[in-house]
Formats: C-alpha cells, structure tokens, sequence
C-alpha cells in the first residue's frame, strides 16, 4: 500500500468508527514512514476544515508502555474536532472501543522554534492545565506496533482541558485517581511523567524543531498520561483528581 492509501484507510477508520487491521508489518513500515503517514492522514482532516490545535506525546509513562507493550516515546498532532469542554456530555456512537487517562495540558505563550530548556519554561508556557484525553485507537481490539500506533495519530481522539493555571503551579509528585462515578479505576503519580511533567512541556520543543514544527502560540500541549487508561462506559461521570490542584470531569451518555 502506498503511504497515501495507509493515510486513507485510517482516516475513513476513524470517520466510520470501525477498527481496521494493523498495516505496519505487511507494509515494512519504518518509524519515520509511520510519522508520514500521520501528517498525510491529518492533512486530511484538515482538508474537510479542522485546524491544528496542538500536539501531545505519548509513552512518558511506564504505566503506558507496559499497558501497551511499547517502548518508546511517540507524539501525535490534536485537531479542533477534538476538543470537548469539561462537563460536557458525549456519545460512545462516535468511537470504536474508546479508552480515557488523566493528563497535564501546556498552554503556549508565544510561536517557538527553538529547543527551549527547564529555565526558560516560563518564557514560553503561558500556563498549565488539569486534562483529560480520550484514546480510541482505529486497529482491532486496541493492538498496535509503534509504527501503528504513529501511523494513527497516537490513538488521538479526544480531550478536555480544565481552566489555566499559572504555569509555576506545582505539578510535580502529585497523586492522581482516575474515577468513573467516583469510584477510582486508575491511580499514579504526575512523577510518572518523565519523573516531572514540565519535562513534557521541554521535550515537546525539541520534538517540534527535529521535525520541523513552528509551536504556535495558543497550541495545547498534551504530557502523556501517568496511568494506564480504562475502557469508557456508557452513561458515566469520568474524572480525575490530582492531589492540591482539583479535579476535572466529563460525561459519557
Ligand atoms: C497511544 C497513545 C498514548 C499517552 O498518553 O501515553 C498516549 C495509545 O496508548 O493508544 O496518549
Ligand atoms: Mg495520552
């Protein structure tokens, strides 16, 4: 299959709500080819009027690589169609076999297209934010080669931002719980995230220039969750409370 035809059958995927059969393997794809692809299919997505709304990595946690069986770091763009407001009530009609995680959300202050360091995160992150992402990958039965995954989109489906905070707020060895009608179905520590999740927002930088990515101000920027993520179920409260800072929460109908 050409790189064009990949893109195709995962866009139509997604649209559909229809898992498809890994295509990484039978295809020799390359790491590389696998982040090709993944602008090839947003390209598409942009085409029918979505806009770039950010970026967000994945695989900074353990706790993911170990759920997925995958080992390396990857990043993902996010498009407007994904954005839901918190509090807001969503369809599962509209996803295959959706998964949710807590994350952390950057807010970027000013364009960047430069590697920025630890010391000038202020310089450049406007604030932070409380988040929630929804994962729903397009291969059967959620099973995919990092190749796969890049391919599409890093699973990147949905995410709900809480209210900016200053971007000094302290994220650091924070204690999160991920619950469904308050009941807790995931627990970890933001310091699962690169041991700190404003290494995340540094990481991001140096992603974007190798790729040739200008950072945009306003971009969203997603650290990768601390947990593995749990199955969405019909008609739930889903949140997340990270210890000091609140909670943030969505509904599933
Ligand atoms: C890939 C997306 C990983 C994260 O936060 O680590 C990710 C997947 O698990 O389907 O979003
Ligand atoms: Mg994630």
């Amino acid at each position: 299959m050409t790189q064009q035809e990949i893109a195709t059958v995962l866009d139509q995927a997604a649209v559909e709500a229809k898992a498809t059969a890994q295509m990484a393997k039978n295809n020799n794809m390359q790491l590389t080819e696998a982040y090709d692809i993944q602008k090839t299919a947003i390209d598409l997505r942009l085409e029918r009027g979505e806009t770039i709304v950010g970026y967000k990595l994945g695989f900074t946690s353990k706790a993911k690589m170990e759920q997925m069986g995958v080992h390396d770091m990857i990043w993902g763009r996010l498009t407007s169609t994904m954005h839901i407001k918190e509090g807001d009530t969503v369809s599962l009609d509209r996803f295959i076999h959706p998964r949710v995680e807590p994350e952390i959300a950057f807010l970027v202050k000013k364009d960047i297209d430069k590697q920025i360091t630890m010391e000038e995160l202020s310089d450049y992150y406007e604030g932070l934010a409380l988040a929630l992402e929804i994962i729903d990958s397009r291969y059967e039965n959620f099973k995919f080669s990092l190749e796969d995954v890049v391919a599409d989109n890093c699973s990147s489906t949905g995410f709900v931002v809480g209210p900016w905070l200053p971007i000094h707020t302290n994220v650091s060895d924070l204690n999160i719980q991920l619950k469904f009608d308050g009941e807790t179905k995931q627990e970890g520590n933001t310091n699962a995230i690169l041991g700190n999740p404003l290494e995340s927002a540094v990481e991001m930088t140096r992603l974007a220039i190798q790729n040739n990515i200008t950072l945009k101000k306003g971009d969203i920027i997603l650290a990768g969750a601390a947990t593995a993520a749990e199955f969405l179920k019909p008609n739930t409260k889903v949140s997340a409370t990270f210890e000091t800072i609140g909670d943030i929460q969505f509904n599933i109908q």
